[in-house]
């Protein structure tokens, strides 16, 4: 595999960034986590645009035009041959100092990694998953917005290890307030009397790619939807919840907090909307 950083593609064995970097000494750095079907990379220009905006919350400014960042992500799943991958572009605030002030730091660097995509096993999307609230919470919107896809992760890795200590694979993370913001990588909905329902950003929830294509696809389904405050009842007393991320794309949940969810099986809704974004990523990609 061959991995771009700053224009140039190296091997994996020698793409190597300076210890100095502060996306590696303070997390100070952000990110996309970006899906290649059959050739096609599923909503880039969204991507770039989030990127952009995380940019800009975090006072970087991009030395690279969007067109120069989709050419080099393109390139990125050529050079390696894919048509189906996964795509990990990285924006760190590049190489400084010791001290967690930027000004050190010359200029931001751009590193691209176009994988093979680890697809979860079916049983995952055939059986549903379980899931369960783990006490970490959401960072508060005040102290590090949650809409920043930053290179902090360090608050959902709390949330993930809570979860997997318990038997469980992913976790429900509430703000402050104790309402539903999202999973440790995934956004949440929840279905009640053929209504969706979906935390706002405002709750700590990130502004999904797939979280997008879901609530566009609702639309088209003519199905009515709500963003608001959910509460762990909210949850419980569904008639069905899935999870939605780049990675997983759709996964239909069957029990929470020891609650089973709906008929304790994937769900109607969920079902069909994972069968329009299987249409969907067929058609709403830039060709590489
Ligand atoms: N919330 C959080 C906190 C995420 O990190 C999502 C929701 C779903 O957003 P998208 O745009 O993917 O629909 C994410 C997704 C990785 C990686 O290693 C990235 C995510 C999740 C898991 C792994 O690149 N981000």
């Amino acid at each position: 595999m061959k991995v771009y950083i700053n224009g140039k593609f190296f091997d994996q064995a020698d793409a190597k960034i300076s210890v100095f970097d502060h996306g590696f000494l303070y997390g100070d750095g952000i990110f996309e986590g970006i899906r290649l079907y059959s050739g096609c990379v599923f909503r880039l220009e969204e991507h770039l645009e989030r990127l952009e905006y995380s940019a800009k919350a975090i006072l970087l400014d991009l030395p690279w035009t969007r067109k120069q960042i989709s050419d080099a992500t393109c390139e990125a799943c050529r050079v390696n041959g894919l048509k189906d991958g996964y795509i990990r572009l990285v924006v760190s605030r590049g190489v400084g100092s010791l001290g967690l002030s930027p000004k050190s730091c010359a200029s931001p660097q751009l590193i691209i990694i176009a994988d093979k995509i680890q697809l979860y096993p079916p049983e995952f999307y055939e059986q549903g998953l379980k899931i369960i609230t783990v006490p970490t919470r959401r960072c508060n919107p005040a102290a590090l917005p949650p809409t920043i896809k930053s290179l902090n992760y360090l608050n959902n890795i709390l949330a993930k290890i809570e979860a997997q200590n318990l038997g469980f694979h992913e976790a429900v993370m509430l703000n402050d307030q104790g309402y539903i913001a999202e999973c440790t990588g995934d956004n949440i909905f929840l279905v009640h009397k053929g209504k969706l329902f979906t935390p706002p950003f405002s709750a700590g929830a990130l502004s999904g790619i797939t979280r997008g294509a879901v609530l566009d696809i609702a639309k088209k389904l003519k199905m009515p939807v709500e963003e608001k405050n959910l509460t762990r009842y909210d949850a419980w007393i569904a008639d069905e919840i899935f999870i939605t991320g780049t990675a997983a794309e759709v996964v239909s949940i069957i029990e929470m907090d020891g609650r089973p969810i709906g008929t304790g099986k994937p769900g109607p809704a969920a079902k069909k909307i994972t069968a329009e974004f299987k249409r969907l990523v067929k058609k709403d990609g830039t060709k590489i």
